[in-house]
């Protein structure tokens, strides 16, 4: 493919220095951003992932932000998953929906308090809806997106390299929970979270001037650590059945045929837009569904468009992300595939743009 032209309107970040004089390989954009995909190569970084410790930008995981005496009020009507038990300091994957119960986003909600909240979103415009809904339905509530770019922390050395620039406590964190750390006199939302199933950290560097002197802390810190700078791994990822919105699914399709359901108490999230939706088809249940699907043969090429998926001539889904994956010697997909072929062991046909493979439905992802 051909490069890409920067202009303003895909945006840097307050890490894109650190990035370049890492050696950044490669970029897609996301939420009109600049998001690294490869620095040595997407092997390399994947096997440096799980036994070291990497720094990702991913300031494009943009902020939206709810303020004020209906903020609480708002964030439960863009979510299925009820949110009454969410104190401030959880971390909260959750399901976006719109009026016909199809995904807008699947964000990371963080309560920050009762009224203030972060939206930590996927690649959509959001902000874009969530102004709509509170400026339709007159809610007291601002909606905007503030100075705060998310810098992941991950690896099994991440715990280590944290405890050096924020101090013990951060090896405290629980999952999806965060708590408040000083860097140079700054707060700092620190989480435990992230893109990976490697374990490992996101701080919400808030005011892009402190977003170099942190990144650089971190790697004078870990020098002794191996650290490098990383990205969201496309095999690592597959592996572990994150989803990428955009790719693995649309606002095509309904949570549950995400395999979302998990996220969803549609009975009780009363004020969720797309609620009266949701509880039909969930009545009913999903004709197809997000599955792990294992393709036959060598490295496959990349997949930048849905990869038709069939069995005995006939069309029963499509894959959507797929790699070779070096340590399971054998090619990882995320497919979306109809109930009468989605079983654990069902044998399909993968028409990958280099020809037509085997493949295999799996019981569950690899990590
Ligand atoms: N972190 C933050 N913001 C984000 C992402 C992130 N915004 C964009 C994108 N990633 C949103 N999508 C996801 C997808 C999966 C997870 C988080 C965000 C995730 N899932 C775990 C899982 O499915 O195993 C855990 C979910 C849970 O148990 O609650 O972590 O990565 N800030």
């Amino acid at each position: 493919m051909a490069l890409i032209s920067p202009s303003r309107r895909l945006r840097r970040t307050p890490f894109s220095d650190g990035v370049e004089a890492a050696g950044v390989k490669a970029y897609t954009t996301y939420n009109h951003m600049l998001l690294p995909t490869v620095f040595e190569s997407v092997e390399f970084d994947y096997h440096h992932l799980k036994k070291a410790v990497q720094v990702w930008d991913v300031a494009c995981e943009r902020q939206v932000e709810l303020r004020g005496p209906d903020a609480a009020k708002l964030m439960q009507m863009l979510t299925p998953r009820d949110l009454r038990g969410m104190l401030p300091g959880r971390c909260f994957y959750v399901p976006i929906v719109d009026e016909t119960g199809g995904m807008l986003n699947d964000p990371v909600a963080v309560k920050l308090a009762e009224d203030r909240w972060w939206i930590s979103i996927a690649d959509s415009d959001l902000m874009l809806w969530v102004k709509g809904i509170a400026n339709g339905y007159r809610l007291d509530v601002l909606v905007d997106e503030p100075d705060v770019s998310p810098l992941g922390v991950q690896g099994p050395k991440a715990d280590d390299l944290m405890a050096r620039v924020f101090g013990d406590a951060v090896r405290d964190i629980k999952f999806f929970r965060f708590g408040m750390f000083d860097f140079q006199g700054r707060q700092m939302v620190v989480a435990r979270s992230g893109y990976s199933k490697q374990g490992g950290f996101e701080i919400y560097v808030e005011g892009s001037d402190i977003g170099m002197p942190l990144w650089n802390a971190l790697f004078e810190a870990g020098k002794d650590l191996d650290v490098r700078a990383g990205c969201p791994n496309l095999i690592e990822r597959i592996e572990a059945g994150l989803l990428s919105y955009g790719n693995d699914m649309t606002d095509d399709n309904t949570p549950h045929e995400c395999g979302l359901g998990r996220f969803c108490d549609t009975q009780t999230a009363i004020g969720c837009i797309g609620r009266d939706a949701l509880l039909r088809v969930a009545k009913e249940g999903p004709n197809q569904q997000i599955r792990p699907i294992e393709i036959a043969g060598g490295k496959v090429p990349g997949c930048d468009r849905a990869w038709p998926v069939l069995a005995d001539g006939k069309p029963v889904g499509q894959v959507s992300s797929a790699a070779w994956s070096p340590d399971f010697d054998v090619n990882v997909a995320i497919g979306m595939v109809r109930m009468t072929h989605w079983d654990a062991g069902t044998k399909l046909e993968v028409h990958t743009p280099g020809g037509v493979r085997d493949a295999v439905v799996r019981d569950k992802f690899w990590l």
